[in-house]
């Protein structure tokens, strides 16, 4: 099987929601030694991307997306062990501690950002989701934290990122750390509105601002 056969066969295992496709197709790329960046982002990503339109369009509901969420979950936790061993190769680039806002339970988006950042030389530190904005200030203060990523995936909760950075800022920590934002409806125009030293738009492009804002 080609490599574009096999990521159309993953893209569609999560649309259709079938976790032993989905688990089999990702052993099946660690086997081969695919890149798995490449996998992710070309085989996964476009089955969850897919599954929010047919969720858009009414066509998918709940129990349909929580279903392909778990066949992603499944694949990435078949990737995280590999991940790790490319991570333990190189030398760690920052600390990182990163988390879903609180009020918000969206945690896809989040474990690729977290996954691929620590496959790429972080120290990552992965608050889940739903997380306090106190937390993500401990979390980093004890761990002496670089970089706190903040994902938002619903306009209301994208508040959570402003408010954090106020918090910072009220508590003299806004040089201390940098603050990376990102998530489906955040873009470039509101990182810059509430004063996120970085964002990306995608796993991939993660890796590189967190680069360049921790370039000493
Ligand atoms: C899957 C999904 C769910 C799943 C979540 C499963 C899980 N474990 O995460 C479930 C079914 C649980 C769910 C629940 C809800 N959802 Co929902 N969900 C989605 C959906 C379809 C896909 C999200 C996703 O995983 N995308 C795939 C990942 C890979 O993409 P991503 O998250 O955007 O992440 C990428 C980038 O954004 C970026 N990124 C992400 N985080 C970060 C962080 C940093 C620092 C950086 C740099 C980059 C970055 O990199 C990622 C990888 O490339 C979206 C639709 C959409 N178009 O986004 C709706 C969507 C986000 N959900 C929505 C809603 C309304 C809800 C609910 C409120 C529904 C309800 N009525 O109960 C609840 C939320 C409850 C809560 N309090 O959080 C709305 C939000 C609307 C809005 N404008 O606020 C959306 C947009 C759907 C819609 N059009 O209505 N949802």
């Amino acid at each position: 099987m080609s490599k574009e056969d096999m990521y159309s066969k993953m893209a569609k295992a999560v649309i259709d929601g079938d976790k032993e496709q989905a688990v089999s197709l990702a052993k099946e790329a660690v086997k081969k030694g695919l890149d798995l960046n490449d996998v992710i982002e070309k085989g996964y990503i476009p089955g969850v991307k897919r599954v929010g339109q047919l969720w858009e369009q009414g066509e998918y509901f709940l129990p349909e997306l929580i279903t392909s969420g778990e066949c992603m979950k499944a694949a990435m936790e078949v990737f995280q062990p590999e991940l790790k061993k490319a991570h333990i190769a190189v030398k760690s680039l920052g600390k990182v501690v990163i988390g879903t806002v609180e009020g918000d339970i969206h945690d896809i988006g989040k474990n690729l950002v977290s996954s691929i950042l620590s496959a790429n030389g972080f120290d990552v530190i992965d608050l889940g989701a739903d997380v306090k904005l106190e937390k993500f200030i401990a979390a980093a203060d004890k761990e002496k934290a670089d970089l706190i990523c903040l994902s938002a995936l619903l306009t209301t909760t994208m508040m959570g990122q402003k408010k954090l950075i106020e918090l910072l800022r009220e508590r003299k920590l806004y040089d201390r750390f940098k603050v990376m934002v990102g998530g489906a409806p955040v873009n470039r125009t509101w990182a810059d509105s509430i004063g996120a030293h970085g964002y990306a738009e995608n796993a991939l492009t993660a890796v590189d601002a967190a680069k360049q804002l921790l370039k000493k």
